[in-house]
């Protein structure tokens, strides 16, 4: 019997969680040959998912000889939970399923072993239309698992959501109130989120149309980012016309990671910004992180950064008459 390891993202969110549960499932299904390992961080969000097979962590792994391997939502080198264990299995035996690309250190495996469309709105999307191509019937509770995983990397289908996306949720053996109860269950906030959305700050150095949001958790383990993926977060740290950009920094540590929003009406790059804070993303809404940094210095590089793309950009408030953002396009 040859061990096949499944492994995700730190910091699980839904859609790594889903991806990984379905995928170890279709695999120990499908091929009797294999033994199937999930060699995962834990997550608070497991309470939301059906199913909950069995899961190890990378200490517990370290001894296990795996034949193969195959990485779940995740495509950049450092963010891979226990990538030094895949590091020990030969490239060609590597594989992998993702709707991330173009990251600064991509992980090793073979182009044919791949599976990556940055188009799609979350992996769980990608198994659902793998699933359908090839006529495998998909259970309640995994349909209930890919359901989730594109309700959360799409905040309950608000953003990123495709034509693909709706035909995939469409395909999914689930009835509209079975739908809603998901969803329902998905934005409910568990105790230790209501917890930190009560101690998100507004930091009181001012920039311009900056709106800067902390948490500074001094915790060395354990991620909470995952935690702070809800909608009520996202509502909390929204930009708005008075402020059109909005940074979240989510401090664990000395490890800080930060969220960039701005308002569509406002065109201050906000990817650029973000690229330079070590991420990346999208137009309205990007990310990025600092390892083993300090507050006062993420805080000056986000402040300056924002000034240099401020400075570049044509953004102004409308409501806000003779208040400007940036320079004035000419005319
Ligand atoms: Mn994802």
């Amino acid at each position: 019997m040859k061990k096949i390891g499944i492994f995700t993202h730190k910091g699980c969110d839904l859609d790594a969680l889903c991806s990984t549960e379905s995928m170890a499932k279709i695999i120990e299904e499908n091929y009797s040959n294999l033994e199937v390992i999930s060699i995962i961080q834990d997550s608070f969000l497991r309470e939301k998912i059906k199913g909950n097979r069995h899961f190890i962590t990378v200490e517990e792994a370290r001894d296990i000889k795996l034949d193969y391997i195959l990485v779940c939502d995740v495509n950049e080198y450092d963010r891979v939970y226990g990538i030094e264990i895949i590091e020990k299995v030969p490239k060609e035996n590597r594989y992998q399923i993702d709707h991330h690309d173009g990251n600064r250190v991509e992980l090793e495996i073979p182009q044919g072993n791949k599976i990556i469309q940055p188009k799609a709105a979350a992996t769980c999307q990608i198994i659902t239309e793998k699933l359908t191509e090839k006529q495998i019937p998909i259970s309640k509770d995994m349909a209930y698992n890919l359901y989730l995983g594109m309700a959360s990397d799409t905040s309950g289908f608000n953003y990123g959501v495709t034509e693909k996306t709706i035909e995939m949720v469409e395909k999914l053996p689930l009835t509209e109130v079975e739908k809603e109860e998901a969803l329902r269950k998905m934005i409910e906030l568990t105790d230790q989120q209501k917890e930190l959305l009560g101690k998100i700050e507004e930091e009181e150095r001012k920039t311009e149309g900056l709106k800067i949001y902390k948490l500074l958790e001094p915790i060395e383990n354990g991620d909470i980012t995952p935690l702070v993926n809800a909608n009520q977060f996202q509502e909390r740290i929204a930009a708005t016309e008075e402020n059109p950009v909005s940074c979240f920094i989510i401090g664990i540590g000395n490890n800080y990671f930060i969220k960039l929003r701005k308002i569509p009406e406002c065109d201050i790059d906000i990817v650029s910004m973000a690229i330079k804070c070590n991420g990346g993303g999208h137009e309205t809404r990007s990310a990025g992180r600092f390892y083993n940094d300090t507050y006062e210095n993420v805080l000056a590089t986000i402040i300056s950064e924002y000034e240099q793309e401020r400075g570049k950009a044509s953004c102004s408030i409308p409501q806000q008459k003779g208040k400007h953002i940036g320079k004035i396009k000419p005319q």
